[in-house]
C-alpha cells in the first residue's frame, strides 16, 4: 500500500513531465499501480485508516505522484451523504478532455495536492463543464459528461499528467481574482 513517503513531493522532475500513453491490455505492473492508487484513496478517506497510516485524505492520485510517469489517474469522488455511491470512482487511462464549458469554477477554498506540502491559497479557474474521454483498466472506452466538483477534479488529475500542477493557474498579482464571471465552488 502506498503511503506519504511514497508521494513524490514538488521539485521533482517527474512531476513536470508530459507522461507517456499506457498500452492495452494493461501489463501485471499496471494493473497493480491502478489498485494501489485507488486503494490509496480509498482508506485515505476512511478517517480511522487515515490517521492509522498518517495518509492525507485525496480524492485523487495520479501515476507521476508516485513516481510513475504514466497517463493514469485514480478518481473518488464520495458522496455528499452518508454511505451512498461515490459521485465519481473510476481509474481513467489516457485521458482526453473532448470538450469543455466556455464557463469556469474555482473551488471558493482553493485546491491543495498530495505532492506539494504547503498551502497555497487562491482560486484555480477551471472549466466548469468537461467532457472527459478515457480507458478503464478493462480497456473499455469511456466518454463521460462532468461539472462542477467532479470536473474539477479531474482537470487537477490530467494536468499531473501534462506535468502541471495546480499553484500554476493562481493569478500571480492577486491570487483571489479569477477571470470574469468565474464560478465559485463549495
Ligand atoms: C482538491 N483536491 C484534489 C484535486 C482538486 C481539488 C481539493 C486532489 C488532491 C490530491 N492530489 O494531489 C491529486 O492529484
Ligand atoms: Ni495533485
Amino acid at each position: 500500500m502506498y503511503l506519504m513517503k511514497d508521494i513524490v513531493r514538488d521539485g521533482d522532475p517527474v512531476l513536470r513531465k508530459r507522461a507517456a500513453k499506457v498500452e492495452f491490455p494493461l501489463s501485471d505492473e499496471d494493473q497493480e499501480l491502478a489498485k494501489k492508487m485507488m486503494e490509496y484513496l480509498e482508506v485515505s478517506q476512511d478517517p480511522e485508516l487515515c490517521e492509522k497510516y498518517e495518509l492525507r485524505a485525496g480524492v485523487g492520485l495520479a501515476a507521476p505522484q508516485v513516481g510513475v510517469s504514466k497517463q493514469m489517474s485514480a478518481v473518488l469522488v464520495p458522496s455528499d451523504e452518508e454511505d451512498g455511491e461515490p459521485v465519481f470512482k473510476d481509474v481513467i487511462i489516457n485521458p482526453v478532455i473532448v470538450s469543455e464549458s466556455v464557463q469556469l469554477a474555482a473551488l471558493s477554498e482553493g485546491e491543495g495536492c498530495l505532492s506539494v506540502d504547503k498551502d497555497i491559497p487562491g482560486y484555480v479557474p477551471r472549466h466548469d463543464r468537461i467532457t472527459l474521454r478515457y480507458q478503464s483498466t478493462d480497456g473499455e472506452t469511456h466518454t463521460i459528461r462532468l461539472k462542477h466538483y467532479p470536473a474539477i477534479v479531474c482537470q487537477h488529475e490530467i494536468d499531473h499528467l501534462h506535468g502541471v500542477l495546480f499553484y500554476d493557474h493562481i493569478n500571480k498579482e492577486d491570487p483571489f481574482e479569477a477571470p470574469e464571471g468565474t464560478i465559485l465552488i463549495g
